[in-house]
């Protein structure tokens, strides 16, 4: 059966996040040859990616999270500035490998269409619910405006997941792409021990890290909660390692479940 399926490339995956600006063109490469399959195999792919250090080391540096702060505003706007470029220049790279495949595709800057942080941003999907099975729909994390006294605000690719993936008719699978792990660990993956989970939900125990020092969204713990609200809708909800691109098209194409973190409600 032929289905829509929303997947988010995590920052962490395409970029070296501690590095400013630093691009991974191979990764990027083996995950658009993935979407490519996909495409051709029938389903209508949404592709949203995270800013890695594109994003998160400039926000951090100038509180853009946090909104507007007196004292520092006219710094901030032209840093609200930069992260969208360089936010663009990063789509950029995703959509001149997703070309370079012979893939249709369009790019969809929140800053242009959605305002407001958290899952419940407003903004209309009506283009992504649109758009023809051959064309790629590609979106990302990014500076959005804010109503109220905040002026802007981080909105997360994982925000993102949750309305692509719960109101654009016919999603099958909403797929979370991890750079470092092959799903949801017991704990940090970088521990000795670390075991993959193989079906999470909110009840399940699992020690998670946040490095709040490269990422001013919310980590593996917010992903894991977005994710959860998916499933609610959605039946296909997975963690997967990004680095083994494969995965996807085994459990997509083939209907074989994956090594992977199965998400429940
Ligand atoms: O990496 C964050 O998006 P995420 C967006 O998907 C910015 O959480 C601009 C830091």
């Amino acid at each position: 059966m032929h289905s829509t399926v929303v997947i988010k490339m995590g920052g962490g995956l395409i970029t070296d996040k501690s590095k400013h600006k630093s691009v991974k063109p191979d990764v990027i490469d083996s995950l658009t040859t993935m979407v490519s399959v996909l495409v051709e195999r029938g389903h209508s792919v949404i592709l949203v990616h995270g800013a890695g250090s594109f994003g998160h080391l400039t926000a951090k540096e100038w509180g853009l999270s946090g909104g507007v702060k007196e004292g520092i505003a006219d710094k901030q706007r032209e840093a609200v500035i930069q992260v969208r470029g360089d936010m663009i220049e990063l789509s950029g790279y995703v959509i001149s490998s997703l070309e370079g495949k012979g893939l249709q595709c369009k790019s969809r800057p929140p800053s242009v269409w959605a305002m407001g942080t958290g899952s419940d941003f407003s903004g209309s999907l009506e283009e992504f619910s649109e758009s023809p099975q051959n064309e790629v729909m590609v979106t990302f994390g990014d500076v959005v405006e804010k109503d109220g006294p905040s002026e802007f605000g981080i909105l997360s690719g994982d925000d993102l997941m949750v309305r692509l993936s719960i109101e654009v008719p016919g999603v099958e699978y909403s797929i979370f792409l991890l750079g470092d792990s092959p799903g949801m660990m017991d704990r940090p993956p970088d521990r000795d021990g670390a075991a993959l989970l193989d079906v999470w939900s909110p009840g399940v125990e699992a020690e998670t890290f946040h490095n709040s020092e490269e990422d001013v969204t919310g980590g593996i713990e917010l992903k894991a909660r977005r994710a959860a609200e998916i499933a609610r809708k959605v039946p296909n909800v997975w963690f997967i390692d990004g680095r083994e691109p494969d995965r996807v098209v085994d459990l997509v194409v083939g209907g074989i479940l994956p090594i992977g973190t199965k998400i429940l409600p």
